[in-house]
């Protein structure tokens, strides 16, 4: 939702304000976040959160972590970065840590896990009244004929058959939500990558599967039904649909930002090049260092939006 606003020099602009897309829920006395061990009547959201500018999200409670603790140090903030405290330590569902502007979410693996997460957060900053939100899920992904290492900024987001929508299942029926991102988000966050050392990134479609193994192609799982040609001439025609990196929530992410007027973006390193093998064989030292890349990533285009650089 738009509302116009004036900024500190009295011009004026359009503030966009986070729409939740529910008429029930204004209706509610209270809203209870459960799985965030948050709530309208237990805590003060706007207080709280009302200052969040950006919300980056992803699947591990230990990189989201080390990711507030390095934007803590990228940002400059006082206090101490190893002291920041789990605002959701009422439950282990999830973990969240506020740094300044920036809101920094685990959401686990697959799309249950971060649709239900995303429902509390775009409810949560509704609540906090925050306005001019950006989304960023930093992830990690099976590359599509792409050297490990390299991070994919995603240009759609796309299901298995390589459309880029989102099939969700309500009251028997399949119902079906575009994927479509931020494109100006996107085109920023190549310009950023150009600006730093040591940061592949391509923009390419992310495909979005419902399982890691035989769901992604793999033939190293418990079950396999398909042969090794089939598997490749699958992702060759993935490959010919633009799709460069595989992984387990974009198209989700994307499309329930995008009903929420949210700008968002997915930002994902690849692990393994999936031509080549299914196994992620890359020595741990080298893994967490590609982990890293989309938090320097975004970090910059954090500090490029504050004016901090
Ligand atoms: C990437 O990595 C996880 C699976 O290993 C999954 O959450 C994803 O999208
Ligand atoms: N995450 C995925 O979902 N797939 C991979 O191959 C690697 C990480």
């Amino acid at each position: 939702m738009a509302t116009v606003s004036h900024n500190r020099m009295g011009n004026k602009y359009i503030e966009q304000t986070v729409h939740v897309k529910n008429p029930y829920l204004d209706t509610m006395e209270e809203d209870i976040l459960y799985h965030f061990s948050l709530g309208t009547k237990t805590h003060n959201l706007p207080d709280m959160f009302g200052e969040i500018k950006f919300v980056c999200v992803g699947g591990s409670a230990t990189r989201m972590k080390a990711f507030a603790q390095f934007i803590h140090l990228e940002l400059n903030l006082p206090g101490n970065a190893e002291e920041l405290e789990d605002i959701c330590k009422g439950t282990d569902r999830y973990c969240m840590y506020k740094v300044g502007p920036v809101l920094s979410i685990s959401h686990g693996m697959g799309v249950p896990s971060i649709s239900i997460m995303l429902h509390e957060l775009i409810k949560l900053l509704h609540h906090a009244q925050c306005c001019d939100v950006v989304l960023f899920r930093l992830g990690t992904s099976g590359g599509v004929g792409l050297a490990p290492g390299t991070v994919v900024v995603t240009e759609k987001a796309v299901d298995y058959s390589f459309l880029p929508q989102f099939e969700q299942v309500i009251l028997g029926k399949v119902i079906t939500r575009s994927t479509e991102l931020d494109e100006g988000v996107a085109q920023d966050l190549l310009q950023c990558s150009s600006e730093l050392q040591n940061l592949p990134t391509v923009l390419g479609n992310t495909m979005c599967t419902h399982d890691f193994y035989e769901g992604q192609g793999r033939q190293d799982g418990a079950v396999c039904s398909f042969s090794q040609e089939e598997k490749l001439e699958y992702l060759q025609k993935a490959y010919e649909a633009g799709v460069r990196n595989i992984e387990m929530e974009s198209t989700v992410f994307a499309a329930m930002c995008r009903m929420c007027d949210l700008k968002a973006s997915v930002i994902c390193v690849t692990l393994l090049d999936r031509f080549e093998g299914d196994q992620i064989t890359t020595p741990h030292d080298v893994l967490v260092e590609y982990q890293q890349r989309p938090q320097v990533l975004v970090a910059h285009f954090i500090k490029k939006r504050l004016g901090l650089i």
